[in-house]
């Protein structure tokens, strides 16, 4: 594969400082190195530059609105171009408002090419807040509400943005949710696997469901990688992070199973923020994950189907 490494160093969605360090953290664990000694080729296009965004008012219940608008509108922009010269974008964060950008870019690029978008969303959180629902007014708790077309976010890329149908939304892993957020997300039709039902039916059944409705629909794939997915215990790196999350080992088949499948266009890893980690243990565990999304396998499978 050829693969671009697009940088996103933005803390500004999240409550606290740090991670804008993410992209920088990825590098040095070796996430270029990792993709070449696969057999991919591998391009890094070093960090976005943000657009100003200064015709974005102040929203009371969205902080730092124009740089997180920025950020969305500059990596819309990177995004939705390396897909269609057909390169397989990652996305190094930064925290999560940032898949504003990332998805909505995806989502131009599957319309293009007349294919839907699906979206799998690994966290413990549903970030399907708006600024009228937030607690908290941090942005990376909204991407999911903004690329299914919350109304509240229109201004933020330009009115004719490409929304994502939030019944191709898959959430995996949640375990965290606000009040409003419940409602919305039953309203709106995500697909929601919490922790609950990665113990009930096991992380293999869960993704194996995904895969098929992807496959059937001659879908492509995004996938969004929070690190407070995975236990605090494994991945410590994040300023959020809620006991009772998945095993090194569930993240590991997830992404060995999305390999198999070979229908992933585009990811995200974000919220990784170096200043919280244990000496680049989260780092370093990212970095383990892409490599098994893109072929690092213990033993081969006799089919390559999931
Ligand atoms: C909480 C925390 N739901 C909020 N969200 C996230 O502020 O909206 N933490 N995404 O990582
Ligand atoms: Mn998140
Ligand atoms: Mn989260
Ligand atoms: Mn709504």
């Amino acid at each position: 594969k050829s693969i671009t490494l697009i940088g996103a160093p933005i803390e500004e969605g999240s409550g606290r400082r740090g991670a804008a360090m993410g992209p920088t953290a990825l590098r040095i664990a070796g996430i270029d190195t990792v993709l070449a000694e696969l057999g991919h080729t591998v391009h890094d296009e070093g960090d976005v530059r943000p657009l100003p965004a200064r015709d974005l008012a102040n929203h009371p219940g969205a902080n730092n609105l124009q740089m997180v608008g920025a950020f969305a509108r500059a990596l819309h922009d990177a995004v939705h171009e390396t897909a269609r010269k057909g390169h397989f974008p990652i996305i190094l964060g930064g925290d999560h408002a940032l898949s504003m950008g990332s998805v909505s870019g995806m989502a131009r690029h599957a319309d293009e090419l007349g294919r839907p978008l699906f979206v799998l969303w690994l966290d413990a959180h549903a970030d399907f807040n708006s600024p009228l629902t937030s607690p908290s007014g941090n942005m990376h708790g909204m991407p999911v509400a903004f690329f299914c077309g919350e109304a509240e976010f229109a201004p933020i890329l330009a009115g004719d943005r490409p929304l994502v149908d939030p019944k191709r939304v898959y959430q995996v892993g949640i375990r965290s949710v606000d009040a409003r957020e419940r409602e919305e997300i039953a309203e709106n039709g995500v697909n929601v696997y919490d922790m609950r039902a990665v113990d009930e039916m096991g992380m293999a059944n869960i993704i194996r469901e995904i895969l098929n409705d992807v496959r059937a629909a001659n879908g492509l794939l995004h996938v969004s990688l929070d690190v407070d997915f995975m236990d605090p215990e494994i991945a410590p790196g994040v300023g959020t992070t809620v006991p009772g999350g998945a095993t090194l080992r569930e993240a590991h088949l997830i992404m060995e199973m999305l390999c198999d499948s070979g229908l992933v266009s585009s990811l995200d890893v974000v919220e990784l923020n170096p200043f919280l980690d244990d000496r680049g243990k989260s780092a370093r565990i990212l970095v383990e994950l892409t490599a098994s999304l893109f072929g690092r396998r213990i033993f081969d499978r006799p089919t390559r189907s999931a």
